[in-house]
């Protein structure tokens, strides 16, 4: 008998364990720098030391990834699958050193080699396969479930180009395209037996089966071939490495010979860039995006492909036989984006694996759960009905199906009520139909959260107060949290030592342990050891300005810091005026509780929006009328920081005095960027909006600068906005308008920033910046007089660390696992 086979067998996952030591270290590093890459002295660039490195690292996290997996597969947990159409990565190399405890080592080894750690971390490009809070969620909400050692993997799209490069041109925000895998992508595997097939258009049809049963069938489709690229995801040295799944679209053989076959050669190869257009990039955040029917072939295509993907591996370990599937799964929909899903499970439920309806939708409906990022009405996601019927048929059908059962529960809680019928709908009938995804979602799912309390609560009162009113117990709340590895461990290596020195290393993964340093708040001694720190990370950060913007931030000032995309509700507008008040007012030589300031704006419009590249332009303005008037330079300097990301991010959040969280009160769903300027000690100037209010309930009011109306205020105000008489009533808003009227901002550019003024000055603002101006100088004035005691400030700031343990993502995973997931952790196998 020949007992050889093309199986490997155990003797495969036992192999020694890959040496943690420098000379292990050296020797794969060396070898893939000379053997896999080729390179040598004269052919290197710090490119290939970057990429020798993170392949000697990948081969540490393959390793236990494959550990992982299998004590998943051996132990059959309950799993969970993230859906998400963005993760905003950033870079990986020093994250991985921190997480598998490899740091000292691999400086050790460099060292020995004559290199530096931090030039070849400077090399790596971020993933930005995200546009903001939503992206860099995913990302944050991984890592804390690797840390966990929870069974969850995260499912999304390989972009070729994520989030587009923001370049400032005289003041104007110009896109390039982020080619972000140019120089190749060392940490992701491709896993090419695992592809799956995607199938778009066609039409549906029914027939008997075997057993005389009506079924359905989904034919004439055009099919896309799905890759999976995995990305390892490891948890703060636990030996466990969960999967980030990324698909990448190719065209399929058959779809390529088709055309090939009927003579068209070159009709063949347009399908297939047909085809693989659909991971070709992310789309940016834009309202001129919305509709756009690209943008729902990757919705399907990552929730197509990762079903199929988790059936079956069902399948491979349990048979076609899906009982207790429900009971083995979660599939948590990061926002309504991959919430065809609802629709996708039911029919490969139904039509390819011959389950009947009731069953489909028991499984469905007990799997599925929603999460919600957006107050704003019209971000909610809606498909033309005709797009459906074009592009996914067999789906149009199952959600018409959904929506008779629906509206018919509905019409039984609220008999003869035609009104709510129509309100509650999956299809909003106008004058073109559409399909309203987050009903769907709400519909489809056992769960549906707000990422803060004030958000979830705004949800149950407001946008989906039917919803609520049907289903009470299916909504709740997760605060939003932020990775306490990357946004502090990693990012303020000073302020990590003093910690740890303080308090010891458990903080780490036990982030409420910060309430320790409470107890230090008010001693000198510690006082001035961190207030050392502080002064270490304004210079990293003023040396890093210095060089990406040519503006010189001095570290003995307040720096006042606000990045965050840019939107009319984030009000980076507010900012300003606020800028434009302190520089009227220094002007005219009146300092009188001023005190020296440096102002940080960054981040990036989306292409289409109007308004937001001219809110940039004018931010560009202000600084260079700022920066260049010899008045000032010692009281007031501002700069616009080009290109903001997650690396940028990481240098930024240190160093910053004041972060400023300004939104509209009842906008802003939570902020996360608010919770990464806490844990580093930064004190807020905030809204009572999002998390800001969770925040300032953790420091205690004192330590935080409040001002501004509340959602309840801003919902009355609207209703008699004026804000006309408003800035006649105030001399020094008055003045702040009729500098940018005077066109003292565009001299040269007369009339640039009319729009601007006309926004401010309309009744139907829904901003209302203008009705927030005097409450917000008051408070910046408040920032000012606690900045020029030192003593306070430092207390203030500690006491922000301090009180920043309930932001740890940690903490937000938790509480998913608790209420919705209900997974046991599971540690990876060692043996
Ligand atoms: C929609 C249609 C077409 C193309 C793109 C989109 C799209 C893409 C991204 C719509 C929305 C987004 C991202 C939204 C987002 O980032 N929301 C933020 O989520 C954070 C995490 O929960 C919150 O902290 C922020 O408050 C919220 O704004």
């Amino acid at each position: 008998m020949n007992n050889r086979s093309t199986q490997p067998d155990e003797r495969f996952i036992s192999i020694p364990k890959l040496g943690n030591d420098s000379s292990a270290i050296i020797s794969d590093f060396t070898r893939y720098f000379s053997c896999t890459l080729g390179r040598d002295q004269i052919s290197s660039s710090p490119q290939y030391l970057f990429q020798a490195l993170a392949l000697t690292l990948r081969d540490r996290l393959i390793e236990r990834a494959n550990r992982t997996r299998h004590a998943y597969a051996n132990h059959r947990v309950r799993q969970v699958c993230y859906l998400s159409l963005e993760y905003l990565i950033g870079r990986s190399l020093e994250d991985t050193l921190l997480n598998l405890g490899l740091q000292d080592t691999v400086n050790q080894a460099l060292d020995e080699l004559g290199l530096q750690l931090a030039d070849i971390l400077e090399q790596e490009n971020d993933a930005g396969l995200g546009n903001g809070g939503l992206g860099r969620l995913a990302v944050c909400l991984l890592d804390s479930c690797a840390t966990l050692q929870l069974p969850v993997i995260g499912y999304g799209l390989r972009y070729e180009y994520g989030m587009f490069r923001q370049n400032i041109q005289e003041g104007h925000q110009v896109e390039e395209p982020d080619a972000w895998l140019r120089d190749g992508h060392p940490w992701e595997l491709c896993r090419h037996e695992l592809a799956q097939r995607v199938e778009f258009g066609g039409r549906s049809e029914h027939y008997l089966d075997s057993a005389g049963q009506k079924r359905w069938r989904w034919v004439d489709t055009h099919d896309v071939l799905a890759l999976p690229y995995d990305l390892p995801v490891p948890g703060y040295r636990n030996d466990t490495v969960n999967t980030l799944r990324l698909w990448s679209a190719n065209a399929t053989d058959k779809f390529d010979l088709d055309e090939f076959n009927a003579g068209s050669y070159p009709e063949a190869v347009a399908a297939k860039t047909a085809a693989e257009a659909i991971t070709l990039v992310l789309y940016p955040n834009d309202a001129s995006e919305n509709g756009k029917e690209l943008r729902l072939r990757q919705q399907y295509f990552l929730a197509s492909a990762s079903l199929k993907d988790t059936l079956r591996r069902w399948i491979h370990y349990n048979g076609p036989v899906f009982d207790h599937f429900a009971a083995q799964h979660c599939f948590q929909l990061n926002d309504t984006h991959p919430s065809i899903a609802v629709a996708e499970l039911m029919r490969l439920l139904m039509d390819v694996h011959g389950l009947g309806w009731d069953k489909a939708w028991e499984i469905t409906t007990s799997t599925m759960a929603y999460t919600n990022h957006t107050l704003l009405p019209e971000a909610l996601e809606r498909w033309p009905v005709r797009l459906f019927e074009q592009l996914l048929p067999r789906h149009l059908d199952i959600i018409y199906a959904i929506n008779a059962w629906f509206l018919s529960e509905v019409a039984s809680r609220w008999p003869g009520d035609q009104a709510i019928l129509k309100r509650l709908s999956l299809i909003e009938e106008a004058h073109e139909p559409m399909v309203r995804m987050a009903y769907l979602a709400i519909v489809g799912s056992f769960s549906v959260n707000g990422v803060a309390e004030l958000h979830s609560k705004l949800l149950c009162e407001g946008l989906f107060r039917d919803f609520h009113a049907l289903w009470p117990k299916r909504f709740n709340n997760k605060t939003n949290g932020v990775t306490p590895r990357r946004w502090l461990a990693s990012c303020n290596p000073p302020l990590s030592e003093l910690i740890t020195d303080t308090i010891g290393p458990d903080w780490v993964t036990d982030l409420e342990r910060l309430r320790g340093l409470q107890a230090y708040a008010t001693d000198r001694g510690f006082q001035s050891r961190w207030a050392k720190v502080r002064a270490i990370n304004k210079h990293r950060l003023a040396e890093r300005l210095r060089q990406e913007c040519g503006v010189v931030f001095e570290p003995s000032m307040l720096f006042d810091v606000q990045v965050k995309r840019i939107h009319e509700y984030k009000r980076q507008l507010l900012n300003v005026l606020h800028i434009i008040y302190r520089y009227q007012r220094l002007k005219s030589g009146d300092h009188e509780g001023l005190i020296p300031r440096c102002v940080l704006i960054g981040g990036k419009a989306a292409p289409g929006y109007t308004m937001a590249k001219l809110i940039i332009k004018l931010v560009n303005n202000v600084a260079k009328v700022v920066n260049r008037d010899p008045d000032l330079h010692d009281w007031l300097r501002v700069a616009f920081l080009p290109n903001y990301r997650v690396s940028t991010m990481e240098w930024t959040c240190p160093g910053t005095d004041l972060s400023e969280q300004i939104s509209t009160a009842g906008k802003e769903a939570s902020g996360t960027g608010n919770m990464k300027f806490m844990m580093n000690g930064a004190l807020t100037i905030g809204t009572l909006d999002g998390a800001n209010i969770e925040i300032r309930d953790a420091v205690g009011a004192e330590h935080f600068f409040l001002f501004g109306m509340d959602a309840e205020q801003a919902e009355t105000t609207r209703k008699h906005y004026d804000p006309q008489s408003i800035i006649a009533a105030d001399s020094e808003l008055k003045a702040v308008i009729q500098l940018l009227e005077n066109d003292h901002f565009s001299l040269f550019e007369t009339g640039l920033f009319r729009p601007i003024i006309d926004a401010l000055r309309n009744p139907a603002d829904p901003w209302l910046t203008v009705a927030d101006f005097r409450s917000y100088i008051d408070a910046q004035l408040a920032a000012d007089a606690r900045f020029a005691n030192q003593t306070q400030w430092l207390t203030g700031s500690i006491l922000n660390t301090a009180a920043s343990g309930g932001f740890s993502s940690d903490r937000t995973i938790a509480d998913y696992n608790r209420d919705i997931w209900r997974l046991n952790p599971t540690a990876a196998l060692v043996d």
